[in-house]
Order: C-alpha cells, then sequence, then structure tokens
C-alpha cells in the first residue's frame, strides 16, 4: 500500500451476472483509476442476501464475479480484490453503524423502495439496514472515493451523513468519502424499456446484456433494441424525447470513445437499421477479450483460490485497524 496515494472502495453484489450496465457505469471506472489510487474492490455477498439466493449460484456467481473482475483489466497485484464475507470486520462495523443510523433516513432509500416492492413476501430487516452496511464497507477502509453508477449516489451521501454524524460524536474516527459517477454510462436503461435501469435482476432477459453473453445473442438483443416511435428516426441525442436512441448512442460511446456529435454525423441519413447492429458490433469487440479471459480463469480455480485469500488479507489489515480504533472511541473494552 502506497500511503500518499488516496484510497478507493467500490462493490458490487453477486446478486446476478455482470450487466454491461455495471460494466460501464463502475467496473470501466474502477480499472481506470487502478493506477492512481489504493484500490479495494470487493464482491458484496452479504448485501446479495438481502434478496432470497440459491446457496450453490451465490457461490458460483462469486467465483465468477472475481475471474470478471480481473478479466476487466483488474490486476490483483495492483488492487485488493476480496469477497466481503471473508473479512468479518464489514458485518461488525456495519452492526455499530445501525445504531448510527435513523429509521427515517433509511426509510427514504429509493433501492429500497424498489427492492421491497419487487419482493414484497420478503421485506426483512437486512434490506431496510442495507445502507449502513455499505457505509462500513467504505469507512473501514478510510476511502477518499466511490466510484459507482447514479443509482448509488444516494447510497454514498447517506455512507457520508452516519460518517459525520459519527465523527461529529468521536473526534475524525472516519474519511468522509465521496461519489465518484461518471460522465457517459452513469446509467445505462434497459433494451426493451428505456425508461427502467439496466438491471442483473431484469425479469426480461432482452433488456440486459451480459458481459459474458455469446456475441451472436448480444447482436439480436440489440437489433431488437426498442427505439422511439418519432416520425423523424434519425439518430440525434435527445434522452428525453428519445430515450432508446439516446441509450443506444450512450452505450456507442463508451464502446468507441466517440462523442455524441461525432455519432450523429456518423449516423447521418442511416437508419435505425443501420445504427442497431453498429452498436452491437462495438459492444460486442469490446466484451469479446473480457469473456475470453474470464472464461480462461474461472477453469483455474487455484488462481481464483490465491486471489481472495491474499485479498482477505490484505483488506483484513486495513480494516482491523478502524475497527480497533471505532471500538475503542465507543467505549468497549479491548480484549
Ligand atoms: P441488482 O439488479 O441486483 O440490484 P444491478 O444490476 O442494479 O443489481 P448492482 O450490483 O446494484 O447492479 O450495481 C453494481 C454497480 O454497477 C453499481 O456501482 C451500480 O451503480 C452500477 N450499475 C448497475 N447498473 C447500472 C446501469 N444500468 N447503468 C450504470 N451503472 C450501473
Ligand atoms: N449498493 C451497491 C453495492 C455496494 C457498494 C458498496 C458499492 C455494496 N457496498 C460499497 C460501493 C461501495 C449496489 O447495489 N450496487
Amino acid at each position: 500500500m502506497d500511503e500518499k496515494k488516496k484510497t478507493i472502495f467500490s462493490g458490487i453484489q453477486p446478486s446476478g451476472d455482470l450487466t454491461l450496465g455495471s460494466y460501464l457505469g463502475a467496473i470501466k471506472n474502477w480499472v481506470a483509476l487502478s493506477d492512481e489510487y489504493n484500490c479495494f474492490y470487493c464482491i458484496v455477498d452479504e448485501h446479495a442476501i438481502t434478496v432470497r439466493q440459491v446457496p450453490a449460484d451465490l457461490r458460483r456467481r462469486t467465483l465468477a464475479q472475481l475471474a470478471q473482475y480481473v478479466a476487466c483489466g483488474l490486476d490483483p497485484e495492483k488492487n485488493v480484490l476480496f469477497i466481503q464475507s471473508h473479512v468479518a470486520a464489514h458485518a461488525q462495523l456495519g452492526w455499530v453503524l445501525d445504531c448510527y443510523t435513523m429509521f427515517g433516513e433509511l426509510s427514504r432509500m429509493t433501492q429500497f423502495k424498489d427492492k421491497s416492492a419487487k419482493n414484497a413476501d420478503n421485506i426483512n430487516a437486512g434490506l431496510f439496514t442495507y445502507p449502513a452496511l455499505m457505509a462500513a464497507d467504505i469507512l473501514l477502509y478510510q476511502a477518499d472515493l466511490v466510484p459507482v453508477g447514479s443509482d448509488q449516489k444516494q447510497h454514498v451521501e447517506i455512507c457520508r451523513d452516519i460518517a459525520m454524524r459519527f465523527n461529529n460524536i468521536y473526534g475524525d474516527v472516519f474519511t468522509i468519502p465521496e461519489p465518484f459517477i461518471p460522465s457517459t454510462g452513469a446509467r445505462i436503461m434497459s433494451l426493451t424499456s428505456p425508461e427502467n435501469k439496466m438491471s442483473k435482476s431484469d425479469k426480461d432477459p432482452g433488456g440486459c446484456i451480459y458481459i459474458m453473453q455469446q456475441p451472436d445473442e448480444i447482436m439480436r438483443s440489440f437489433k431488437r433494441a426498442v427505439t422511439d416511435c418519432d416520425t423523424e428516426r434519425c439518430v440525434r441525442f435527445d434522452p428525453a424525447e428519445k430515450p432508446g436512441v439516446s441509450n443506444l448512442m450512450q452505450i456507442y460511446s463508451c464502446a468507441t470513445g466517440r462523442t455524441m456529435d461525432e455519432i450523429e454525423a456518423e449516423f447521418e441519413g442511416k437508419g435505425y437499421g443501420v445504427f442497431k447492429p453498429a452498436v452491437g458490433e462495438a459492444v460486442i469487440e469490446m466484451l469479446r477479450p473480457v469473456r475470453e479471459e474470464a472464461e480462461r480463469i474461472m477453469k483455474d480455480k487455484a488462481y481464483l483460490e490465491s486471489i481472495y485469500r491474499a485479498g482477505a488479507e490484505k483488506a483484513e489489515a486495513v480494516a482491523m485497524r478502524t475497527m480497533r480504533k471505532v471500538y475503542k472511541k465507543i467505549g468497549f473494552v479491548a480484549r
């Protein structure tokens, strides 16, 4: 760990296969930031059980997600890659922070409202206190920056509020983190219902692109992507009037590095029938090396194990430092 560098923490739940949304909204930035910062990238399995999971699937997806982190370009030598449940301090600090988080502020969280509507038969206490555990994840590592998609901004804000509340009582215990949200790709929408976020727990498989998906399936989804029923039928960036086309333009921009003006010029006079397969092709080429590398790594169980073991050790050393400080401040007797 380089003491001069600032620190990053981020995580993704192994609640489904990784999507193009989490790749463009989060992981792509993680890779870009990994030289400049001390980075902790976690697989947040404790968060995933706020929604009921099939145990064998959760275990398989956790390992697959680790392989995909590495395949996306996160070097395990440079970044601390680990599984949340391997570091007990997350649950420990999570409990402490539950006692510094207000019922009213948790009730306002949009993710809680959305997920309780989707899982009406299982609105458990963990789903409700989820943001306090997420705050623990971030604060344990004294993170300065949290790279996430825009849907997570509210959770980083409540984390800041909890940290400031705690610091006001006990002095400077926690670094106050900032969210880091990309300018393009912050909110990739479903290909079939562009008013909804592309999400791995989406029930409509055609709306979602998965980073491990085969090229022909990706192309099929893009060809079927809904465009807008306006009369001009041209490629123009206008999220309010043309949400479907604008979403595809965002994806194309992320995949090719081109600006919206350049994309409009490129497809001037050409219809959606040319534009949609071009987006599909760009995404296929962007994801191809990731999928191939992840498939290779998944077969090497010993390598994966060596990564998560080393990651947990490094993470634990840092987390325990914060945990000892917190316990001392709140008045727990040291063992
Ligand atoms: P779930 O459906 O289980 O809630 P999800 O697909 O919404 O999952 P998360 O695990 O919640 O994905 O998100 C992982 C990271 O990727 C977060 O930083 C989140 O902000 C980002 N992200 C997820 N979906 C998108 C999206 N459609 N556009 C941009 N960023 C996204
Ligand atoms: N809540 C996030 C996942 C998450 C996270 C974190 C992100 C859990 N802990 C810490 C950043 C930092 C989600 O649902 N995407």
